[in-house]
């Protein structure tokens, strides 16, 4: 079987993306876990990696035979093709395309959100997501551009997912619900209702309660707590 190698669920937001789609989509991978531990003196996690992704990150995605896919958005574009008829694209070419696009402008941006409120599911951070809005322009332009974009995508497609059915699109902004949830920020109602319905995804859910069951605190990713 296929293997997704995987960094802490807690933190994780790219290795998040492919496995939620994986699961959502019914396409069969054996998880394994590469800890985070870069703060212990001898880490393993680079070790644990030199052999599977000379880039050095998780997520990669491995094949039966050994061949190693690394990067998200290259993991899903050869599930894509390994699997199609798995529905990890939306089916007419515009959607599609459009579906790319929105993928790309994720895995491309986003960087105000992406260091003010990194993923830390167990963590709730209500009031430094009330400071960071005020303090933070960046940010406020982020949320208002997803919001404007999940909108558009929901109004036109009817829902309940980006493009109808739940594909790459969804996974990709899965961490993103996840972000908006733990640090309050306001969105509209539509947003609202959408990062709900993410949340409460079947794939989702089972990768949150396995983030919530890992309990390790890892000091890199943690800006604003100073222990569990
Ligand atoms: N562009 C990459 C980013 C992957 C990434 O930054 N992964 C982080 C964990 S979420 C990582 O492995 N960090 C370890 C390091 O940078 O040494 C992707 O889309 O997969």
């Amino acid at each position: 079987m296929a293997k997704l190698y995987i960094g802490n669920k807690n933190y994780s937001s790219w290795s998040m993306r492919p496995w939620v789609l994986a699961r959502a989509l019914g396409i069969p991978f054996e998880e394994v876990m590469v800890r985070f531990d870069f703060a212990e003196a001898d880490s393993q996690f680079h070790k644990k990696l030199q052999h599977v992704t000379p880039a050095g990150r998780v997520p990669v995605w491995v094949e039966n035979d050994g061949f190693a896919v690394w990067d998200t958005l290259a993991i899903i574009e050869h599930l894509a093709e390994r699997h199609g008829d798995a529905g990890v694209w939306p089916q007419a070419l515009n959607d599609r395309s459009r579906a790319r696009s929105l993928c790309a402008e994720m895995h491309a941006g986003f960087s105000a959100l992406r260091n003010a409120c990194p993923m830390n599911i167990e963590a709730y951070f209500f009031d430094q997501g009330k400071t960071l809005w005020v303090e933070n322009p960046g940010l406020r332009k982020d949320v208002a551009r997803i919001d404007e974009l999940w909108s558009e995508a929901l109004a036109a497609s009817g829902g309940p997912w980006l493009f109808g059915k739940f594909s790459a699109a969804d996974a990709f902004y899965a961490p993103v619900a996840v972000r908006l949830s733990r640090f309050a920020l306001p969105v509209s109602a539509a947003a609202g209702a959408y990062v709900e319905r993410v949340l409460a995804h079947g794939a989702v859910q089972e990768w949150t309660q396995a983030a919530l069951a890992e309990q390790q605190y890892v000091p890199e990713d943690e800006p604003y707590r100073k222990a569990r």
